[in-house]
This record gives structure tokens, sequence and C-alpha cells, in this order.
């Protein structure tokens, strides 16, 4: 979005939890058109801290959510659960717990996604770090929650990751099982 940024820059790690340092902006691979959207629900919601109502439609489709499924991110970089059976065409609200000792995201994506979120979190060092939010990811500061809702119209398999360094690749991984 922003041409010849060194990948750096404008990504401010946010020292203090649950602060969404900066404008969401980084590019993503996936569904462009409705990242301003929801970057815009996104930040609404991380003021009040509490702003659940805004965040149970998703941006994309409108759909007000049908449930609510509860992921915790656990200190032995887990999730639990790490499988989550949906229906085509249902929307879910993902309610996102982070009961582990530091930062960890979750990304939603199949494998392309995955690698490039890997990748674009490969330069940013060792340290555990917030990051803005993005209509695919998302950072959980360590006793903190966040949601977001997502409407699933297509049968597969869909990753969620995280993408703290060295998460991913330790398995920090579950799976959207879509029927
Ligand atoms: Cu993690």
């Amino acid at each position: 979005m922003t041409p010849g940024r060194s990948p750096a820059v404008g990504r401010t790690p946010s020292s203090r939890p649950g602060r969404a340092a900066g404008r969401p902006k980084r590019s993503s691979t996936w569904r462009w058109p409705v990242i301003a959207v929801a970057a815009g629900v996104m930040l609404v919601g991380c003021g009040g801290g509490g702003d659940s109502a805004a965040k149970s439609v998703d941006p994309a489709t409108g759909k007000k959510a049908d449930r609510v499924v509860e992921v915790r991110m656990l200190p032995e970089r887990r999730y639990e659960p790490d499988n989550v059976a949906v229906k085509v065409g249902e929307t879910i609200t993902f309610k996102l717990k982070n009961d582990g000792d530091s930062f960890h995201d979750v990304t939603l994506g199949d494998e392309d996604v995955q690698a490039a979120r890997e990748k674009e979190m490969a330069p940013m060092g060792p340290e555990p770090m917030g990051m803005d939010d993005e209509a695919n990811s998302v950072t959980v500061a360590k006793g903190e929650t966040k949601e977001f809702t997502r409407t699933f119209d297509k049968a597969g398999t869909l990753i969620y990751g995280c993408h703290q360094p060295g998460h991913y690749s330790g398995g920090m991984k579950g799976t959207v099982t879509v029927s």
C-alpha cells in the first residue's frame, strides 16, 4: 500500500498490551476490499475493550454471527481447541483468549496465507510483539481477549496459526474444517 517502505517501517511494535499502535495498513494477500472496513471495526472495538456487538458481524458479508467459538491461547504455545468444525454458510465469531504468558496471534487462511504471514513476521526479530490487527490477523496480548467474525462460504480446510517468533514452526496452529 505504501510503496518503497522498508518492512520495519510503519509496523509499530506496541509495548503496551491492548493498544493497537499506528494504523493497520499492511498489505495482505487476502480479501483486500474488506480490510479497510475490518480495520475500522477493530479500532472501534479496541478503544472500549468490550464492544463485542460491533465485532459480531462479518465486515465482509454483513452477516451476524450464528455462534461464538472460544479459542484459548495457552502458555505452551498451543490453541485450545485446535480444530473447529463449521458448516458451509455459517458465520462464526471467534473469541480469542490469551491465557499464555506473552503475545499470541491468530492468522486465518490457507497455507499460502500462513506462509506469507510467517515471511512478513520474520524480519521483526525474536521478541514477541503486538501487531496492528488486520482483516485476517489479530494479535492478543497476554490476559486479553479479542474477537473477530468470519463467514465460511466454501467447504474445505483453513488454518489458524500464530506467527509470533517460533510459534508456527513449533506447532501453534489449528484447523477450521468447513463442510
Ligand atoms: Cu503464539
